[in-house]
């Protein structure tokens, strides 16, 4: 079957990866990018890139008509931390877009979608130890609400209309190739540029705050594993709660000690304390592996490892 996938905020930190790692397995030019900015030197040169503006239905629907485009990913979202900033924006960001894409495969002009949900959808009601695919859900935060919400309305389109929506509760991701921008989890980021710049980090979590987090190469697999699975083996259409390791500031930096001896933290909490302490500690994500083989390969050393051998050449 011919396969041509558009990425939709393929300059974000998530869009980033994924697009070049679909093009490393579909081919350059089966895989359009596109983003309200330009992206990265790699993704513009490897294939085909658009600027398409996730809440213009007509501009999206021409790419998808002009490439014949079969599969949609969309990522682009405003993020929890800003999405307090700036609610609105947030819900008709991250609620439009997802209605476009609906719609494009309700109307039979696409075949299937990717669309990320968050460990967001969870408040503070909610268990915080090896949370349940099926709880209590109170979203504290727009950007949980509008998570929440649009994995409501996936279901629903998936039910009603047949529509082949999957998803995933992505929990905080970690990465060196681009930056994050506007999430809660970004600390677990910045810390490693600040270590090796600085040998000093101002935490703005305090050190006990425990949340669920993934190295981008698991989130990366998970994206386009659920995404290969037959529609028999995807049983939930709202998002499959995904999960690799927790741990909080404190041990993060412990961790990274064992590679900078002298690096220091200091702890200043903000506004984004109140989001996290909202948000799960850790994952059940039993479902996942069930129904579609699942597991994480990456663990906090390895990623530390990681993520130092391959920043610390920007700081020498
Ligand atoms: C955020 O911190 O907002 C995101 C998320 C957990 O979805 N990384």
């Amino acid at each position: 079957m011919k396969k041509r996938i558009l990425i939709i905020g393929a300059s974000g930190q998530i869009g980033t990866e994924l697009t070049m790692y679909l093009r490393g397995i579909y081919g350059n030019h089966k895989v359009i990018a596109s983003d309200i900015n330009e992206a990265a030197e790699e993704i513009m040169e490897s294939g085909p890139f658009e600027i398409l503006d996730a809440m213009d239905y007509d501009a999206i629907q021409d790419v998808v008509i002009n490439y014949e485009i079969t599969d949609v990913y969309l990522m682009a979202a405003m993020l929890s931390a800003t999405g307090e900033k700036f609610p609105m924006k947030a819900w008709n960001l991250n609620m439009n877009s997802l209605f476009n894409v609906l719609n494009l495969a309700k109307d039979g002009k696409i075949d299937k979608i990717f669309w990320p949900s968050s460990i967001a959808v969870f408040g503070p009601t909610t268990p915080k130890q090896d949370t349940p695919q099926k709880t209590i859900m109170e979203p504290s935060t727009v950007y949980g609400i509008s998570k929440q919400t649009g994995e409501r309305w996936c279901e629903y389109y998936h039910n009603k209309y047949g529509v082949d929506v999957r998803s995933i509760r992505y929990p905080g991701l970690i990465s060196y190739k681009t930056l994050p921008g506007g999430g809660t989890t970004d600390y677990a980021i910045d810390i490693y540029h600040k270590a090796l710049k600085h040998k000093k980090y101002i935490c703005f979590l305090n050190e006990e705050t425990t949340l669920p987090m993934m190295f981008m190469d698991d989130a990366i697999r998970a994206t386009v594993n659920i995404m290969l699975a037959a529609p028999e083996d995807v049983k939930i259409r709202n998002a499959y709660n995904l999960s690799a390791m927790s741990f909080n500031p404190k041990k993060i930096a412990k961790t990274i000690q064992k590679h900078i001896p002298d690096f220091e933290v200091e702890y200043e909490p903000d506004f984004r304390q109140d989001i996290a302490d909202s948000w799960p500690q850790s994952i059940d994500d039993s479902n996942a592996r069930k129904d579609w083989g699942w597991s994480h390969k990456v663990d906090l050393d390895e990623m530390t490892k990681v993520m130092i051998e391959n920043l610390k050449g920007e700081y020498e």
